[in-house]
């Protein structure tokens, strides 16, 4: 039996426009493995997966979903799903080993195959070129703290678009900078594993201006794509009234929304988060600004929670009484309402796309089924809020599971289960949870409504 999400959840949903698009999501490091095969040269989650202590199973991606040989089984299964699109991203060092120089035809053509079994399936690609996995040559000479990897980028940029831009239906350059900035370079926590607030926030503007020249070079270039990047958002709450807590959250906003958003919309970081940064706030050449605040066609918001802070010290979910996913993370839908008004209300933004969405919660398969009650109202009520925030006039185009198939967790290995798609790792088997046939009975109500819609007489 397929699980009912809750009524109010659905109700919202319904007026979803018929240009909406659905999708799941994917990245290369968490699902491909074949990490050494074919010509792919090592990237810094290949190294830091051998730092003892670093992952917290022991476990690396040498073999993950082994999606690379079952690829075209995944692809039937996005199809089966019945969603728009598709979003996953490519290994840099797969199509380019050592981040610069010689392309490896054997990581291209996978990803030429990739696409085309997207086309042939009716499902469209949506391509982010940097989920993390940056070429391990590139980090040994300072990979994002150094300006040069932003030239290497856009030129790995340019050989993508040459290759797929006239069959994707959009390109994303950075799947969440901030993630690579500060847990990559700042609590080290993430590949590269480096503690500097410097060095972070000197990736972070790298990471920004990269995105901004790849944009120009792409559009110098002819692509068709729509261009956009995907940014890590929560709206962030104090803990208490209290004006310590108020000025921590503004802090943290500042961090974790503005520091992004500022300078992508209006060319300039915020003065407050550069005075508290002092002599950790990063080196900007003259022109980096206008550069990074380029026309985009749609911007991609990840939504897990809210960020609640006090002054205190870190803050204890288990405190609010709301449900918490296996990450510990509050399952807070109204967030993501909040989250997107709020875009709306202070920058300019284009089309908003939800490009990632979902939860990890501790499945259990029974007689081979995964009855995932708590992922299937997580994504219902997410849904909702979507719907909710387009009803108030945000500029909503498109929301997307995360993920496709549990996956390499980073830091977290394989103990934390994101999936519609369950994977039994020592058998690669796949199994549809219940979650993914809500989805799936979800999306074809959407397209039952789209098509009675359109049957109507034009209204006038
Ligand atoms: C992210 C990453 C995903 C994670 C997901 C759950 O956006 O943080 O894109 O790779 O797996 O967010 O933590």
């Amino acid at each position: 039996m397929t699980p009912k999400a809750p009524i109010a959840a659905i109700a919202p949903a319904l007026s979803f426009p018929a240009d909406f698009v659905w999708g799941v999501a994917t990245s290369s490091f968490q699902i491909e493995g074949a990490a050494a095969l074919d010509g792919k040269g090592p990237s810094i989650w290949d190294h830091f997966c051998r730092v003892p202590g670093a992952i917290a199973d022991g476990s690396n991606g040498d073999l993950a979903c082994d999606h690379v040989h079952r690829w075209a089984g995944d692809l039937d299964i996005v199809q089966r799903l019945g969603v728009d699109a598709y979003r996953f991203s490519v290994s840099w060092p797969r199509v380019q080993p050592t981040g610069s120089g010689a392309w490896n035809t054997a990581g291209l053509d996978f990803y030429e195959r990739l696409v085309d079994g997207l086309l042939e399936r009716g499902v469209a690609p949506y391509l982010t070129l940097n989920h993390w996995d940056l070429p391990q040559a590139l980090q040994d000479q300072g990979g994002w703290a150094n300006r040069d990897t932003v030239h290497r980028f856009v030129d790995y940029a340019r050989g993508m678009a040459a290759r797929l831009g006239d069959r994707v239906a959009s390109i994303t350059t950075h799947n969440e900078p901030w993630v690579v900035a500060v847990l990559g370079h700042e609590t080290g926590i993430f590949a590269p594993g480096i503690q500097d607030r410097g060095q972070a926030m000197q990736a972070a503007h790298h990471l920004l201006l990269s995105h901004g020249l790849a944009l120009q070079a792409l559009r110098a270039d002819g692509c068709a794509s729509a261009l956009g990047i995907v940014l890590n958002l929560s709206p962030v709450q104090p803990a208490s009234p209290t004006p310590a807590d108020i000025d921590q959250a503004r802090l943290e906003d500042g961090r974790l929304v503005r520091w992004y958003m500022d300078p992508l919309f209006h060319g300039r970081y915020p003065q407050d988060i550069v005075d508290f940064l002092g002599a950790d706030a990063p080196q900007v050449a003259s022109g980096d600004m206008a550069i990074i605040a380029q026309t985009m066609d749609f911007l991609g918001v990840n939504y897990y929670t809210r960020a609640v802070v006090s002054a205190q010290g870190p803050w204890d979910a288990h405190q609010s009484g709301l449900e918490l996913t296996d990450m510990g993370w509050e399952v807070y839908p109204e967030g993501l309402t909040e989250l997107l008004l709020r875009l709306h209300r202070d920058y300019a933004v284009p089309p908003l796309f939800v490009t990632e969405n979902g939860g990890a919660f501790k499945d259990r398969l029974e007689d081979g089924r995964i009855h995932d009650a708590g992922r299937t109202a997580y994504i219902a009520s997410h849904i909702a809020a979507v719907g909710e925030a387009l009803r108030q006039g945000v500029p909503m185009a498109g929301y997307m599971v995360w993920s496709l198939l549990d996956n390499f967790e980073w830091a977290s290995g394989y103990e934390k289960r994101f999936g519609i798609v369950h994977v039994d790792y020592p058998t690669q088997q796949r199994t549809l949870k219940d979650s993914a046939q809500w989805y799936r009975e979800f999306l074809l109500q959407q397209r039952a409504l789209r098509a009675a819609r359109s049957a109507l007489p034009a209204r006038v």
